[in-house]
């Protein structure tokens, strides 16, 4: 009683408290297995304690030893038959729901053409569901949007009540994507493409017909749409929940679900992504960069000079707008100073209301890039070079890295801060 104490069916993390299709689907799954097995626990404890008790030795029992018997046939194939009866009510829903998860469903209010206005996407795409391509790393996510060609790290964006097909991948060990709240758990697995389909909160269809609410067309819409804001707009965690090396319990992820026009906003700022400092354009920036780089002062343009250079940041990152930000190995920094959180979930800023703290983020990004280590043990950002973050005077010879300095980090840190 004491441990069931520190149970709580409402957290961040909770299955219990399931927003939308897939996560309710394996919720009446579970208490369903819940029920069978409670079940099955009561009768047999049940005829175990009657035999412990009826059957016990008295003092001065002077009882025979009861006939002593060798298989029933009734029993065993009445046993037998009742296990396999249980057996089945758990399977057939649990198959069900296992295909219900797999095939994303064509309904009208989820195709992109029926209600994301931009209007640049890949031809035929208004006839499909919104996919993301979600790839494992060791240790954070890439999230990419293969119709909308943006691609972003670790907290994904996703709309409400639109059913979104996700694409399963990982480029080096077996993942496992489990969001609790909406859906859980399927694995990324290296050269396989598994699939599944997320939505949170329902459909008008789905809230219509569980609430019987009535009225005209845009009544409902309007009350849908209130339900869409109140219960299920929210920053929701998720984590990887298949162990995966050094850092697997710092492998966490987020989804922001917000309305169509916030999505349709945040893919907009994706594409277009950041200036130079000041609002310089980047060819102008270069070109003073390349030529006399002590003229470019201040905060970010130092910030911006070492992501480029001493930090060899755009070796592995890339910053939408920025022609020479293109690296891979690690997460895309668009709008990274917009997110709540870094380093895959791992260093949050912001308030219990999901507001961003700006000071904790300046330390965050501070502590991420001076200790990633420490953060995160065993990170491919700090093991690259060797140990550490710097410039490498002698690729053959670690002990030649020159680590960044303080200031320097501070000027980083500002201008990751700027971006958004
Ligand atoms: C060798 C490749 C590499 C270099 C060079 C590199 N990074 Fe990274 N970076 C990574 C990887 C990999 C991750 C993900 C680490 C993790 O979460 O396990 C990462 C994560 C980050 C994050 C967190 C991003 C997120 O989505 O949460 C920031 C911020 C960042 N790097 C900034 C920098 C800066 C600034 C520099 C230059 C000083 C830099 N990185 C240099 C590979 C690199
Ligand atoms: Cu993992």
């Amino acid at each position: 009683m004491v441990f069931l104490g520190g149970c709580d069916l409402n957290t961040k993390m909770s299955t219990f408290d399931t927003k939308g299709p897939i996560a309710e689907t394996q919720l009446d799954l579970f208490m369903l297995t819940v029920w069978v097995t409670t079940f099955i626990f009561i009768v047999v404890g049940g005829v175990f304690v009657v035999a412990i008790v009826k059957f016990r030795e008295r003092p001065n029992d002077d009882r025979p030893m009861p006939s002593q018997g060798h298989g029933n046939p009734l029993v065993e194939i009445g046993l037998i038959g009742a296990s396999v009866l249980l057996l089945v009510i758990i399977a057939v829903p649990t198959l069900q729901a296992i295909w219900y998860t797999h095939d994303t469903p064509t309904d009208e209010h989820s195709k992109l053409g029926n209600w994301y206005p931009g209007d640049d996407l890949a031809e035929g795409s208004e006839d499909e569901v919104l996919v993301i391509r979600v790839i494992g790393y060791q240790w954070w996510w890439e999230f990419e949007y293969p119709q909308l060609g943006i691609s972003t790290a670790n907290e994904m964006v996703i709309p409400a009540g639109k059913a979104v097909h996700l694409e399963l991948r990982s480029v080096d060990v077996i993942h496992s994507f489990w969001l609790p709240r909406i859906a859980g758990k399927v694995d990324l697995i290296p050269g396989r493409a598994n699939a599944m389909w997320i939505q949170a909160g329902d459909n008008i269809e789905a809230w219509t017909e569980k609430n019987g609410a009535k009225g005209s067309e845009l009544e409902l819409q309007a009350a849908y749409n209130k339900y869409l804001e109140e219960e299920i707009h929210d920053y929701y965690y998720g984590q990887c929940a298949e162990y995966c090396g050094d850092s697997h319990a710092r492998m966490l992820f987020r989804a922001t679900v917000v309305g169509d026009d916030d999505f349709a906003a945040w893919v907009d700022s994706e594409r277009v992504g950041h200036t130079a400092p000041d609002g310089m354009a980047w060819d102008e920036w270069y070109k003073i960069y390349d030529s006399k780089p002590e003229s470019l002062t201040g905060d970010l343009n130092e910030g911006a000079k070492v992501f480029m250079g001493r930090g060899k940041c755009i070796a592995c990152h890339s910053v939408e707008g920025n022609p020479r930000a293109l690296g891979v190995a690690g997460p895309n920094l668009t709008n990274v100073g917009e997110r709540l959180s870094i380093a895959a979930g791992w260093l949050n800023h912001h308030t219990e209301e999901d507001v961003l703290i700006e000071e904790e983020q300046y330390a965050n990004f501070v502590k991420w890039i001076k200790e990633t280590d420490v953060v995160k043990p065993g990170n491919l950002m700090w093991k690259a070079n060797g140990n550490g973050i710097g410039e490498l005077t002698d690729p053959d010879n670690p002990e030649q890295l020159k680590l960044l300095t303080d200031e320097e980090i501070h000027y980083l840190a500002r201008y990751l801060q700027s971006l958004k």
